[in-house]
C-alpha cells in the first residue's frame, strides 16, 4: 500500500471536507514525526487512513465490532462516534491488506487514546486534534505545547476532551481516562 493507493481509497470513501481533514492530519503527523523521531512514512499513511471508516453506516460499524474478537466489545457500550476508529483499523488490515501493527494501533486508538500509547499513536491522536482546520475551544494551547512536549500536548488534548464530555454528562470511554492517568503521572 503506497501513499497514493491510500489517498485514492479515502477519496472514494470520504466526503470532501473529511477527505481534506485527512490530508491535513497526514501533513501534521509527518511534521510531528520529524520533530519527535517517529517513522514519517507510517505517520503519513496512518494520518491518511485514520478516518477511513468515519462514514460507514452505524449498523455496519456495530456488526464489524461484534464479529471481530480483536476489537474489544466494550466499544459498543459507548457512543457510536468512537466506533470508526477500531473498525477503520480492521478495514485497513483486512480490506486494504496493510499489515502493520503500528499503523493498526494508531488508527484504533486515534479517538480514545489508551494507557501506554506508542509514539505513533500519540502522534496520530495529536495530529487529529490540532490539524490546522480544527477550531475547537482550547486547541491553541495544545498547538503551542505540541512544539515543546508531545506528552504534555496529548495530556492537554485528553483533558479538554474529557472536560467536554463531562460538561455534557456524556460517558467517557475507559481507555480515555486510562490515557489521561498514564500521561499525567509523567507530565504532572
Ligand atoms: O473523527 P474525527 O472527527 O476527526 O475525530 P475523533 O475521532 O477524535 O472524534 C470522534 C468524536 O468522539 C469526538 O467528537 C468526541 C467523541 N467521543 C465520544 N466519546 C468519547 C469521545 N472521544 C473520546 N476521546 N473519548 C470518549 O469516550
Ligand atoms: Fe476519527
Ligand atoms: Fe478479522
Ligand atoms: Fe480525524
Amino acid at each position: 500500500m503506497t501513499k497514493d493507493d491510500a489517498i485514492k481509497k479515502v477519496r472514494e470513501l470520504l466526503p470532501d471536507a473529511r477527505y481534506e481533514h485527512t490530508l491535513r492530519v497526514a501533513e501534521t503527523a509527518v511534521t510531528l514525526a520529524k520533530q519527535y523521531g517517529a517513522d514519517q512514512e507510517k505517520a503519513e499513511l496512518a494520518g491518511i487512513l485514520h478516518d477511513i471508516a468515519k462514514y460507514f453506516p452505524e449498523d455496519e460499524l456495530y456488526r464489524t465490532i461484534s464479529s471481530h474478537p480483536e476489537i474489544p466489545n466494550v466499544f459498543l457500550n459507548y457512543h457510536s462516534s468512537i466506533w470508526h476508529a477500531p473498525v477503520g483499523a480492521v478495514y485497513v488490515q483486512e480490506q486494504l491488506g496493510l499489515l502493520d501493527l503500528d499503523i493498526y494501533n494508531a488508527i484504533t486508538y486515534h479517538t480514545t487514546g489508551r494507557a501506554g500509547m506508542s509514539l505513533l499513536e500519540k502522534i496520530i491522536f495529536l495530529a487529529d486534534y490540532i490539524e490546522p482546520g480544527r477550531d475547537h475551544p482550547g486547541v491553541e494551547p495544545v498547538r503551542k505545547l505540541a512544539n515543546k512536549s508531545l506528552d504534555q500536548a496529548v495530556s492537554l488534548a485528553l483533558v479538554n476532551t474529557i472536560n467536554y464530555l463531562i460538561e455534557r454528562y456524556s460517558p467517557v470511554f475507559p481507555d480515555t481516562i486510562a490515557a489521561y492517568n498514564d500521561l499525567i503521572r509523567t507530565t504532572g
